[in-house]
């Protein structure tokens, strides 16, 4: 590249910052041990290798990144903000790798040192700043979005702790805390300059400006500094990066001193530590999270952080907010941002001096509202006396909003008093609520689900209302993964033999998979798949080896995965209640001829949820008895891998022949997971809920293996009074299986152990788990006859991923374009120079 000097001269330079060269390469990686570590190779950790590797990759990004911004600064652009308070982006190295497109040269570069990329790669700490499936979507999100050239920025916490490890101690979940940034982030860059201000509590007051005009303010009695911690999102092979901004809370330089006790030293140190702690830790899911004060603290901090900095680079381009709505897109995932919609209206109102009529035109026109779950337990409401307290101007706004929405309901519905209480945006049926959808489905122009099912249902129950007051508010947006991480970097030997057959072009475009449907009838493309398969399982294989001691067979024993957190809804017992039923098959006829498999389990149980934990010592303890009988001889294995993770999960999805995806129908809003399995080849059985439906149209019927009641027969069977005892006393199979849980057969010495697990069962059964049981055994078994033909298992798995192209999230991210943001692509060109002068 060409440099400009201060002088006006200018140099050219094939810099060490910026070469792709493996000698430049080389050079840069020893230069960045030493500068940026401070080591010689003799003395350098691993981990030193890792960060020196990493800066090297970052210098490439950085010229993407800043011409990136310098693009949407100068051109009219407008940006999408993607508001999240879960980012579960993965490892950057090499995916960073694999969108810039330099993973081969690097490679060589490393090896020439010495050194082996894979084990560098391996050194990155994840940031697990999410909890699963709604915070992996939105970083399947930001890089499409970053791939097909949209001006984005993600907006989110920078937790200095994410989702907790899991370890596993005599076959129970242990909780440590994550220290992500232990070792330091070498991906992120600090944008101190840009720090803002964020108020909590206090109380609100009147006055007249100049122009005699009725204003209100807010005096908080706390504030809070948001810093801005910035991670470039390069797309792939593209010269746009967008930004990942987090936001870190800091007490702020300037006290209040009159609020505290002046001259209190210890008392001002005290408050500095309460700052920090907003966000210190995420909050692992399926908790109740009603009355955590700190939850909503995040929850506003975050977003007042984001909708501030959205501001202010608005007014750094134009000299109104008039347009504010046409330059940006707001998009709520889920209702934890949704209290944005108060705090656009109050910054609006309150900072910038608009009317409310204005303000409410451009808040809704901003913002959009995506819901993920139809869990009643799930719908986030806050009681009015935390809301009142900690945002006593937002709660005065939503009353507001509450009072027009309300009048144009009684107008509507005259005759209908049950109407207002049914839309009104507080819950007043006992303690009172605001209703955080509520507010999210006023607020916004646009409310989607994320799979057909979930928005039907949504439509028909959840916000029946809303759907009959504004039908054209609703669309459907089914999910999408990248294939990016999911498949090139995951499983390349997957990708290689793809692309032997149809080209690359597929990464960027994967309808075109499609064209690899006339190589299923080809028996030398079918036996190179096979190999492939075995090969990518021998990798699994070994890590099982080395992390749990269990020994797996990859070459005949069947794959059958179920990942994913651990909740009663998902149904890891069900898939539990097979392996039993299968293990007591060869207990009574140890002959018996049986196609060997291996079970996989892995994934989180929030630290209160008792069923949940104690699924996974279910798990655990019929893996001890299974894996070491000896009738069994090795036919079937139990393996529950530990602290599940995206990293372990993009060793374990390649590897998979068939994908469990058992929810309750109508449970699982979408699910991510079934279309990474999948995409890898994976078989799925699976219950038609969320997007299995929609795998099943695509891969077709008679490739997916379907059973257990559907939506309307899960309903109907719970209002007709559901009695699972039912099904247990005419099941002698499945009484078999249940009684042996409850008698201690897993657990010797503690009878009494699974007891609850069992009564749940047995006496509530919330999520159909006997009455799905006899369906899904017999599926099961055509599973197996189905893998006793392997080269027709090999012939359907090539059509999955065939079939699997609509689950792209290029695709999502194009629906949501064309008909919820309104953007559009801006290229960014590399300029040849970077000026010196200021
Ligand atoms: C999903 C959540 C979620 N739905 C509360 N809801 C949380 C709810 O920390 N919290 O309070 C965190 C997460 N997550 C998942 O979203 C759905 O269960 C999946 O079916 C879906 O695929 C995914 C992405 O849409």
């Amino acid at each position: 590249m060409i440099q400009n000097l201060p002088n006006g001269n200018q140099i050219h330079i094939e810099d060490d910052r910026t070469g792709f060269d493996i000698e430049t390469l080389k050079r840069a990686f020893s230069d960045n041990l030493f500068y940026i570590q401070g080591k010689f190779p003799e003395i350098a950790t691993k981990n030193d290798f890792y960060m020196a590797l990493a800066y090297t990759v970052r210098d490439r990004l950085l010229r993407r990144w800043l011409n990136s911004q310098q693009t949407y600064l100068k051109q009219d652009v407008k940006i999408v903000c993607y508001l999240s308070a879960e980012f579960l982006v993965g490892p950057h190295l090499g995916k960073n790798l694999i969108n810039l497109g330099i993973a081969d040269q690097v490679r060589q570069a490393v090896g020439e040192c010495g050194l082996n990329l894979d084990d560098l790669i391996e050194q990155e700490e994840e940031p697990g700043l999410g909890n699963g499936g709604l915070g992996r979507l939105a970083a399947c999100y930001m890089e499409s979005l970053a791939t097909q050239d949209i001006p984005a920025i993600g907006y989110g916490i920078r937790y200095e702790f994410g989702i907790f490890d899991q370890e596993i101690c005599d076959g129970w979940q242990v909780e440590i805390t994550d220290k992500w940034l232990r070792y330091g982030n070498p991906w992120e860059i600090p944008r101190t300059e840009a720090s803002v201000e964020v108020g909590l509590g206090g109380y609100t007051e009147s006055y007249y400006d100049e122009q005699n005009r009725y204003r209100v303010r807010w005096l908080p009695d706390r504030t809070i500094k948001g810093v801005p911690y910035d991670t470039p999102i390069l797309g792939y092979k593209t010269n746009t990066a967008n930004t990942l901004r987090l936001w870190k809370a800091e007490a702020p330089e300037s006290f209040n001193f009159q609020a505290f006790n002046v001259g209190d030293y210890y008392g001002a140190v005290n408050q500095k530590t309460y700052s920090e702690n907003i966000t210190k830790v995420l909050y692992p899911n399926d908790e109740p999270i009603q009355g955590k004060q700190l939850r909503l603290e995040q929850q506003f901090f975050f977003v007042s952080c984001s909708l501030q900095d959205m501001i202010r680079i608005h007014l750094s381009k134009e000299n109104s907010l008039d347009n504010f709505a046409d330059k940006f897109a707001a998009q709520l995932n889920d209702t934890h941002p949704s209290v944005g919609v108060a705090e656009l209206m109050r910054l609006l109102m309150d900072v910038h001096d608009l009317e409310w009529e204005q303000a409410w035109e451009i808040t809704q026109k901003t913002f959009a509202y995506t819901n993920h779950t139809l869990l009643p337990e799930a719908l986030e409401k806050w009681s009015l006396s935390l809301f009142g307290s900690l945002l006593p101007r937002h709660l005065e706004i939503i009353y507001e909003i509450n009072h027009r929405f309300l009048n144009g309901i009684r107008t509507l519905y005259p005759d209908n008093p049950g109407k207002l209480s049914y839309f009104s945006l507080i819950d007043d049926s006992g303690e009172k609520y605001v209703r955080m959808a509520h507010l999210a489905c006023v607020g916004s122009h646009a409310i989607n689900g994320v799979a057909e099912l979930h928005t039907e249902l949504l439509k028909k129950d959840v916000l029946r209302g809303f759907y009959e007051l504004w039908p054209q508010k609703f669309s459907n947006k089914t999910n999408g993964v990248t294939p990016r991480r999911w498949m090139v970097l995951s499983n390349p030997e997957l990708t290689q033999l793809i692309t032997s057959k149809i080209g690359d072009t597929w990464i960027k475009n994967l309808d075109e998979l499609r064209s690899l449907e006339p190589f299923a009838d080809d028996p030398a493309f079918r036996e190179a798949w096979r190999q492939m398969k075995k090969q990518v399982k021998g990798r699994l294989a070994h890590r099982i080896q080395q992390r749990c001691g269990i020994t797996v067979d990859p070459n005949y024993s069947l794959f059958d995965v179920q990942v994913k957190r651990i909740h009663e809804y998902k149904r890891q017992h069900l898939n539990v209640l097979h392996i039993i039923t299968l293990y007591n098959r060869i207990k009574k006829n140890p002959n018996i001829d049986i196609v060997p498999r291996t079970f996989i389990f892995g994934g989180k149980a929030a630290p209160s949820y008792f069923m949940a934990k104690l699924i996974i010592k279910l798990i655990n303890s019929v893996a001890e008895v299974v894996n070491n009988d000896p009738d069994v001889r090795g036919r079937l294995k139990v393996v529950f891998i530990p602290d599940y993770n995206v990293t372990n999960s993009q060793l374990v999805y390649p590897a998979s022949d068939l994908s469990e995806q058992i929810s309750t129908a109508g449970k699982e809003a979408s699910g991510t997971g079934n279309m990474k399995f999948s995409l890898n080849g994976a078989l799925t059985i699976g219950t038609l809920d969320g997007a299995n439906v929609e795998i099943r149209q695509q891969v077709g019927e008679e490739n997916f293996f379907l059973f257990g009641l559907k939506t309307d027969e899960v309903y109907q069977m719970k209002s007709q009074g559901y009695n699972p005892w039912e099904f247990y006393s005419s099941n002698g199979v499945l009484r078999e299986v249940l009684d042996q849980i409850s008698s201690g057969y897993f657990s010797p010495g503690d009878s009494n152990l699974f007891k609850p697990l069992v009564d749940s069962l047995l006496y509530h059964d919330e999520y159909l788990l006997l009455a799905d049981y006899q369906s899904y055994i017999d599926c099961q078994d055509r599973v197996s006859e189905a893998y006793r033909d392997w080269d027709n298992w090999t012939r359907i798995s090539i059509l999955n991923t065939a079939r699997m192209g609509k689950f792209s999230s290029d695709r999502a991210i194009r629906e949501y374009c064309q008909d919820i943001w309104n953007a559009s692509s801006v290229p960014v060109e590399l300029e040849e120079y970077v000026q010196a002068k200021a």
